[in-house]
């Protein structure tokens, strides 16, 4: 055997059809025999460091290699980035920076094992810069305005004692969750799965607060808007400014929030006070929330139109020229479930023949009906015992047991199905040019002995 140059991750990060073809012997994409074995499955053995037990059953295309990051064949110089680690005062080491200006952090699918997420662990999606935090929170004011009887401009404070409020735990993620996982790479923050969060937020309800405004028959459209700075500094510019068709606005579970996980809203979740509109893409969960603006049409603000939390219509082709006309906006979350434990390439003693699995899933506005588990690359799937959630716009906790016949090395999956019964894919379909609604299924590696 040729001596190795790349671990087979590497290969297969800049060269997927080559890598495709040292490992299953295929030359173009529909010749391909789609079986590992001889030296492909040899070379693939050695690069895991175990036997695979279910190598026959392993599709093309999907990227085997795991624990051979533990020996880079390869010089140091040429090894992959490793990740960068978030260092902000508040937050757990652990998060990974994917951008930082703005800052951009994602929560790895380990540290979302919490019921609920604390706030150390959550997630962080800035497009402005981070405003100065606010010594009194209470006089702090929101606008309400627009097609609505009463306009308003009301101070946190008003706002806590004139309305009633409550708490639910609800889903915050990002519109680009799962970005990373689109072939070839969609603009924008290289999210995989750790766009999200799931706290215990405590607020009024927006409903009540519009209804007490007046809410006009002309009104069709919410523009959100927040007090941190366009990035540019330029004070004529909007960081970010989205908004929901009526109908969502007025969902009972939307809440103006001041605290999160029983503390103050922290300055960096958009504290003293923000939306939190569940299912829906999180930039329409406007932090530092200043204006509600009551609209007579769909909202043209900053994200909004173009390609921008935008899908296709009918599918396009990937990394092709996008027709304008064919996008419509992205509203309830695709279904996702996620592996929180055990942890991707976690080695297990020899002789171990069941894995204890915990995870989440979620699905928008709609509950998960379903979780399954497989252990042989999706030959045989096993139900995960969901729990119910604690109200609309939860995530649900999940656990299952796999069995695995030998030592060796697996991928654990995971897929997730709504209510409606669609399922997670794969892989990331529908390609859009800015990289929403990939939800593929989850998969962790795990080396037994
Ligand atoms: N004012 C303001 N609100 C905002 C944003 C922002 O940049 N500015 N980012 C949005 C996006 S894209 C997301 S995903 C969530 C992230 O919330 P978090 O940083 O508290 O996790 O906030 C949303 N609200
Ligand atoms: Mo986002």
């Amino acid at each position: 055997m040729a001596k190795i140059e790349r671990t087979i991750e590497e290969l297969y990060a800049d060269d997927p059809e080559r890598a495709d073809a040292v490992a299953f012997g295929r030359k173009t994409g529909v010749d391909r025999r789609g079986f590992l074995g001889g030296a492909g499955l040899a070379a693939m053995g050695a690069a895991v460091g175990g036997s695979i037990p279910f190598a026959a059953n392993m599709p093309g295309g999907l990227i085997p290699a795991a624990m051979a990051q533990d020996k880079p064949a390869a010089p140091a110089a040429a090894a992959p980035k490793g990740p960068t680690y978030l260092d902000f005062p508040g937050k757990d080491k652990g998060l990974v920076v994917i951008g930082e200006k703005p800052l951009v952090a994602e929560t790895p699918e380990p540290l979302l094992d919490d019921d609920t997420t604390p706030t150390e662990k959550f997630f962080i999606r800035n497009n402005g810069q981070i405003p100065e935090p606010v010594k009194d929170a209470d006089k702090w004011t929101i606008k309400i305005d627009g097609e609505v009887d009463k306009p308003m401009e009301i101070a946190l404070g008003e706002l806590k004692t004139k309305f009633t409020p409550v708490t639910q735990r609800m889903v915050l993620e990002c519109g680009g969750n799962g970005r990373a996982f689109f072939t070839p790479q969609a603009r924008g923050n290289q999210w995989t799965n750790g766009g999200v969060g799931c706290a215990e937020w405590t607020g009024v309800r927006v409903a009540d607060v519009l209804k007490a405004a007046g809410v006009k028959p002309s009104a069709v459209f919410s523009g959100h808007y927040g007090a941190d700075p366009h990035l540019s500094g330029d004070s004529a510019r909007v960081a970010i400014s989205r908004g929901v068709p009526i109908k969502k606005l007025m969902d009972e579970n939307n809440l103006i929030v001041w605290q999160m996980n029983g503390k103050p809203l922290d300055n960096i979740h958009g504290g003293p006070v923000r939306l939190v509109i569940g299912g829906w893409p999180g930039s329409v969960s406007a932090k530092w929330l200043n204006r509600i603006w009551i609209r007579d049409k769909v909202h043209d603000g900053q994200g909004m139109g173009g390609t921008s939390y935008r899908v296709t219509v009918k599918p396009m082709v990937p990394g092709g020229k996008p027709d304008p006309e064919n996008f419509k906006d992205l509203e309830s979350m695709p279904v996702r479930s996620i592996i929180t434990a055990p942890s991707d390439g976690t080695k297990i003693p020899a002789g171990t023949r069941e894995v204890k699995l915990r995870g989440a899933s979620w699905a928008g506005d709609h509950d998960v009906k379903q979780v399954d588990v497989s252990a042989d690359y999706g030959a045989t799937w096993h139900p995960a015992q969901v729990e119910k959630p604690k109200n609309k716009y939860d995530w649900q906790r999940w656990t299952a047991t796999v069995k695995l016949p030998s030592d060796g090395y697996y991928e654990i999956w995971t897929r997730g199905t709504d209510s409606q019964g669609v399922a997670q894919p794969h892989v990331a379909g529908f390609w859009n040019p800015q990289g929403y609604g990939a939800n593929p299924m989850h998969r962790v590696r795990v080396l037994v002995g």
